[in-house]
């Protein structure tokens, strides 16, 4: 076993976070800030756009279980990677699709599934694939936020089928625990 990192940004980080932690093979999913300027962001300061940051998800898993490609395909299959700067409803530099790498084999490997997924979307796809930055844990309130506010509703109204649409696409990989 091998630990690795990987890290995320779909849009909310609520959605991605409920989403990974269903995974078998992913140790831990910390949501965060990642990419901008300002160092140790707050929520209040990313929700004004202006940082540069994007929020994310930083996960930690064992590579014997789960493989990075793996974890790219589910994250290209659970955010609209076609639309700059947003996701539904969601507006701003904040909920830009990224991929943060922590090495050329990363990099390398997002980009093959990637074009592999483009040809699946009839609009291009915008995600950008970087090497990693600075990433600034989030607040404790935003961790487990869809498992500890499930009734709020953006989470019956967003989170929840993202959820349930990942559970459906990969019952194979889910998480017993
Ligand atoms: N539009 C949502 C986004 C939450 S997310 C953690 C809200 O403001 O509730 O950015």
């Amino acid at each position: 076993m091998a630990l690795e990192i990987a890290t995320f940004g779909g849009g909310c980080f609520w959605c991605t976070e409920a989403v990974f932690q269903q995974i078998r093979g992913i140790k831990s999913v910390e949501p965060g800030y990642s990419g901008g300027q300002v160092d140790d962001p707050s929520y209040d300061q990313i929700c004004e756009g202006s940082t540069g940051h994007a929020e994310v998800v930083r996960l930690i898993f064992d590579n014997a279980a789960v493989s990075y490609k793996a974890l790219v395909e589910i994250f290209f299959a659970i955010h609209d990677p076609t639309t700059l700067n947003r996701q539904g409803s969601d507006v701003g530099t904040q909920y830009r699709s990224v991929i943060f790498c922590q090495s050329e084999e990363q990099k390398i490997c997002a980009a093959a599934v990637m074009a592999d997924v483009a040809t699946k979307w009839e609009k291009p796809i915008v995600t950008a694939i970087e090497m990693a930055p600075m990433f600034y844990p989030a607040e404790d309130y935003h961790h487990n936020y869809f498992k500890m506010n499930s009734q709020q509703r953006y989470c019956t109204l967003v989170v929840a089928p993202k959820v349930a649409k990942a559970r459906q696409f990969f019952s194979g990989s889910l998480s017993s625990r």
